[in-house]
């Protein structure tokens, strides 16, 4: 069994700082430890907007705190977002994420697992998996 702790993971490098400025996630659990998916604490800055289309990966996130909404593009409809909310991306939806007053903690989960290596693509996407 592996045990890890929040804060033993941040400030290291399985904590990634987005190049937009606008999130940060702590990668816990990633590919290697060979579980099929890996596992993030993501949080998303207040006021903040990202654009996002993992075309590669099925990811579901889970917001523990903070407000925001998520808007998918194919449909124009927004979502709001608060603590307690589950969103479900499994038409590897495009979307555009936006913090709201307060910065928002989200408990993520990626399948295919991500590497810990992946930065966001012009297109909002991660490589795809080997
Ligand atoms: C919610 C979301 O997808 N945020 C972007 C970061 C992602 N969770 C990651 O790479 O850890």
């Amino acid at each position: 069994m592996i045990v890890r702790r929040l804060k033993e993971c941040e400030g290291t490098d399985r904590q990634v700082h987005s190049e937009t400025k606008t999130w940060d996630s702590v990668r816990m659990l990633l590919k290697d430890d060979g579980m099929g998916f890996s596992f993030h604490i993501t949080t998303i800055y207040a006021g903040g907007e990202t654009h996002i289309h993992y075309k590669h990966h099925l990811e579901s996130v889970y917001c523990m705190s903070g407000n925001g909404e998520i808007e998918t593009l194919a449909d124009g409809k927004v979502y709001p977002i608060k603590e307690g909310t589950l969103y479900i991306l499994d038409q590897n939806d495009e979307h555009i994420l936006r913090g709201g007053t307060q910065d928002m903690k989200m408990a993520c989960v990626f399948n295919p697992p991500i590497t810990g290596n992946e930065v966001h693509r012009p297109d909002g996407s991660y490589a795809p998996a080997e």
